[in-house]
């Protein structure tokens, strides 16, 4: 098939860079989104989000003239839906005593009822949000249906998940192999050939709920080995074992690699993706389910680990360091690192933030620091709760001067012991209580 003209609608941090893509390829590109800040923002050739490489590809796009930005869909040779699906805040389900979380498909519902005026027979419809099993044909084809037309043979529908690492997103959208599921072999070939515009990455075909299971499958065992790897840092703790120790003896084992302990798991993936095979079928996941709540819970397990560290919150100054959900990003969504500060304050503990990636956020509630030596100044612990680059590099030596604090405390493994040991501080570490 060949396409001339696409719509992408959602543009974040996964649609924009797709956008971009495309239109540097050739393609006649419309970016849509709802939000009319973020079009003004885009149109003036600005960035919503923060993603290394994407300003200088999208306003080529836009300087091309091949990428335009509306709210409104336009008739194209190919649709591209890419908006979120967060879960609910305050609706749950339950089953044998487990509350669970639901999805929020309202977003994919919208997106796909705007393309409805718009879809001609002999185009394709792509969902690449991250959905619950059979959204493509239970909730998209059913919907796109009302024109008249039939999805697989009259126009084309396929799934086709996102795969990227935040940070690498440009990189990885080229790279990455691509599962194209379709709701007809005939959709995934279409998906393929709309693909092969700039993935350099394998194709693979296969159908829409297949694909589906797919993505959910690889972030939920992501986030099932992240709280095996939690939980044996509250093991460590236990029988007075160094975590990062033993994980790094472990993993000399040829079959084994035991991932990374941390303040728990953050972002808008890795902790909601899971809640939507557990939703689908709560019976068949208690695994799953628990290592949501293993993961959930490791805020306050760090929280623990301060207060020991400290002896008692009440009234004490901590300077923590970094606020997003993960090293070297500056996405602060779903941070656990977030969470580990309000439980201080609620702790009693005033807790300054040192976040480099974000130096001008404004978070309810929290105290951002304007610069790494405000923070610390008139702090009695520095707490390590990301593992940016720029942190491992701190030189503890030059720091005593710069802050009344003498304990430092790491969740993340970044911080060399024997080096703050030796300027002087007093060192705590999440998972390892040996000497
Ligand atoms: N984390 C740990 N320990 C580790 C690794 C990660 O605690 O050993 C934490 C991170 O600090 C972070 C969270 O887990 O809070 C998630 O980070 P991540 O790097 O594992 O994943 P994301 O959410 O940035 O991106 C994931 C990726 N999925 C997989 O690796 C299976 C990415 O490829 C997906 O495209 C993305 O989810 C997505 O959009 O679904």
């Amino acid at each position: 098939m060949n396409f001339q003209k696409i719509c992408i609608l959602g543009l974040g941090y996964i649609g924009l860079p797709t956008a971009s893509l495309f239109a540097r390829h050739g393609l006649k590109v419309v970016g849509v989104d709802t939000n009319l800040r973020i079009i003004e923002t885009l149109r003036s050739g600005n960035l919503h989000i923060h993603e290394p490489g994407l300003q200088a590809v999208f306003k080529s796009a836009l300087e091309s003239g091949k990428l335009t930005v509306s709210s409104q869909p336009e008739e194209s040779d190919a649709f591209y839906i890419a908006v979120p699906t967060p879960f609910h805040e305050d609706v749950y389900g339950e089953y044998d005593g487990r509350k669970y979380k639901l999805a929020d498909m309202s977003a994919v519902t919208s997106a796909t009822e705007a393309i409805l005026p718009y879809l001609r027979k002999g185009n394709l419809v792509v969902l690449e949000s991250t959905s619950p099993p059979r959204t493509t044909v239970n909730l998209v084809a059913p919907i796109l249906e009302r024109s008249g037309l039939k999805a697989g043979s009259d126009f084309f529908l396929c799934y086709s998940p996102e795969r990227v690492l935040p940070g690498q997103i440009l990189r990885e959208l080229i790279e990455n192999a691509r599962i194209v599921g379709g709701i007809s072999p005939e959709s995934a070939a279409a998906g393929r050939d709309l693909y092969t515009t700039f993935v350099k990455g394998e194709i693979l075909e296969t159908d829409a709920t297949t694909a589906e299971m797919v993505k959910l499958m690889e972030n939920t065992t992501r986030d099932v080995n992240i709280a095996i790897a939690n939980e044996f840092s509250r093991l460590a703790e236990k029988f007075g074992v160094d975590v990062w120790e033993a994980i790094n003896l472990a993993n000399r084992h040829p079959r084994i690699n035991i991932l990374n302990p941390g303040p728990g798991v953050g972002g808008h993936c890795i902790s909601v993706d899971p809640w939507f095979l557990v939703e689908a079928a709560p019976e068949l996941t208690p695994l799953i389910y628990q290592a949501r709540q293993v993961n959930d819970a490791q805020p306050h397990f760090v929280l623990e680990k301060v207060r020991q560290a400290l002896g008692s919150l009440k009234e004490k100054k901590i300077a923590a360091f970094g606020l997003t959900y993960k090293p070297d990003v500056d996405d602060l969504r779903e941070s656990p690192a977030t969470e580990v500060v309000h439980l201080l304050q609620q702790g009693g503990a005033q807790v300054k933030v040192w976040e480099p990636f974000k130096p001008d956020a404004e978070m309810q509630g929290i105290d951002m620091a304007c610069t790494l030596d405000e923070a610390i100044l008139e702090a009695d612990a520095l707490l390590l709760l990301v593992r940016h680059t720029e942190f491992l590099d701190l030189n503890p030596q030059e720091l005593t001067g710069k802050t009344s604090a003498r304990i430092a405390i790491d969740m993340v493994n970044g911080w060399d012991a024997k080096k703050w040991q030796k300027a002087g501080f007093q060192f705590a570490r999440l998972g390892a209580t040996k000497p």
